[in-house]
């Protein structure tokens, strides 16, 4: 029999209401106890909570009986006042009731996964959710978690469980060996459709995983261009040591900032230069080798916006920025800051805020995950090797086959043991 479990779901007290989830087979057992009796199903009601005697609270309770709750099983919801002893007399009240025990991070959506209620991407959407930062982010987890991937993985397997029907039935109809495909049947175009419908999924990705993760701004410049100083003066925080010593700067150092919407890591380097000692050539390859993937690096420097061939030639877009402005003779001021003027570095915000846009923005993407990637590429390398029509029919239904197997994976349908602890692992107790 599996255990009850229990866990505070909202944050940690003091606050202005509590809410006690509890989900398993003694929930009913539980409400018993300490209201006397079931609440009607799925409506709140008013109760006193722990025994008429010695009550621990008054407050909101709701019943879901299975399999019409978040985890499928019977669950109970305590909305107490958010105090601390209030919370803690009744976790105590509930961890002394047989059977019943705290729930390990993410055991909630872990019950609701095995019991069919969500499967892996919509769990995956629901974490993301908890974890969104920025309104891109949370607007892409919603969208996961609502099941948007789940609908378009379930239609895809659909598709390909009746081309695979289609390819298999010209085996069963003959007695040879290596039956060539019928391709006047069009198999081949729908198999070819298909993975072309999945290699547009993988591009847009690319963007979803970048909202997921942030872009990555890596600022670069010579010692004392005052990197350190406009990290700090844009993410309004004391970040970074500024001196004026060139080389002040070594390690790397990030800042997570919101960026209209979109969830950027700025990142702060050693200033690059000829020379200096052990520690700042090590810092300096550091920075490079972060600059190599980043999306968006700035250059900066006092005199002159203009990069050097060392960070044209990066792969990533380069915005050339001339600091210090407020230092300048007049009339020198196009692409330049100050951290001293507030108009420029929102300037400069903007400028970045334009570019993550034009990265990231346009339809949602479904992935946004490295191994939704991975699940989606492994069905497309498939779909590319049935795609080829001089294939035996049967080693093309058996590439269909493991498109199939690959898409099962993606929804947590099969071989997931491997997965499931670390996804579940990174919720917080009580989802
Ligand atoms: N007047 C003025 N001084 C600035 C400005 N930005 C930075 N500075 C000064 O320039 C000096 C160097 O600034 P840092 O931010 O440490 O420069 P850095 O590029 O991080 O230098 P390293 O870490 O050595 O590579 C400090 O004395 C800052 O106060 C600015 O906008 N105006
Ligand atoms: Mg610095």
């Amino acid at each position: 029999m599996t255990d009850t479990i229990f866990a505070l779901s909202s944050g940690v007290p003091p606050s202005g209401v509590a809410v006690v989830r509890i989900s398993g087979p003694s929930v009913r057992f539980v409400l018993e106890t300490t209201i006397g009796r079931l609440p009607a199903p799925r409506r709140l009601e008013l109760k006193t909570i722990g025994g008429e005697n010695d009550p621990i609270d008054r407050g909101l309770v709701a019943f879901f009986p299975a399999p019409r709750s978040f985890t499928g099983e019977d669950v109970a919801e305590y909305h107490l006042h958010g105090g601390r002893a209030v919370v803690s007399a009744f976790l105590e009240l509930l961890g002394g009731l047989p059977g019943l025990r705290l729930a390990e991070a993410g055991e909630f959506t872990r019950r609701a996964f095995e019991n069919d209620r969500l499967d892996l991407t919509e769990a995956e959407g629901l974490a993301d959710l908890i974890a969104a930062e920025t309104d891109a982010q949370r607007r892409q987890a919603l969208r996961l978690a609502g099941g948007a991937f789940r609908q378009k993985a379930e239609e895809w397997r659909q598709r390909l469980i009746e081309l695979r029907a289609h390819v298999e039935a010209d085996l069963d109809f003959s007695d040879e060996e290596d039956v060539p495909v019928d391709v006047s049947s069009g198999v081949v175009t729908a198999i070819g459709n298909l993975r072309a419908e999945l290699e547009r999924e993988l591009v847009a990705g690319r963007r979803g995983e970048r909202i997921r993760d942030g872009l990555d701004v890596v600022v670069l410049g010579q010692p004392n261009a005052g990197k350190s100083s406009l990290i700090n003066a844009l993410a309004e925080r004391d970040v970074a040591i500024v001196t004026d010593i060139p080389g002040t700067t070594r390690d790397l150092l990030e800042v997570r900032l919101d960026l209209d919407g979109y969830a950027v890591t700025l990142v702060d380097t050693a200033g690059l230069r000829e020379g200096g000692d052990v520690i700042e050539v090590e810092g300096m390859r550091r920075g490079r080798a972060r600059a190599a993937m980043a999306d968006i690096v700035l250059w900066l420097d006092e005199s002159d916006a203009t990069p050097p061939e060392e960070v044209t030639s990066l792969e990533c877009q380069v915005i050339g920025i001339r600091t210090k402005a407020d230092l300048a003779p007049e009339g020198e001021l196009a692409q330049s800051v100050s951290i001293h003027d507030r108009a420029s570095l929102d300037w400069l915000l903007r400028r970045l805020a334009e570019e993550a846009s034009r990265q990231l923005g346009g339809e949602a993407p479904l992935v946004s995950r490295v191994r939704q990637r991975q699940c989606l590429e492994q069905a497309e390398a498939a779909l590319r090797e049935a795609e080829r029509s001089d294939l035996p029919a049967e080693v093309m239904a058996d590439q269909l086959r493991r498109a199939g197997d690959a898409l099962g994976r993606l929804s947590g349908r099969i071989d997931v043991e491997d997965v499931l602890g670390s996804i579940f692992s990174t919720f917080c107790i009580g989802k």
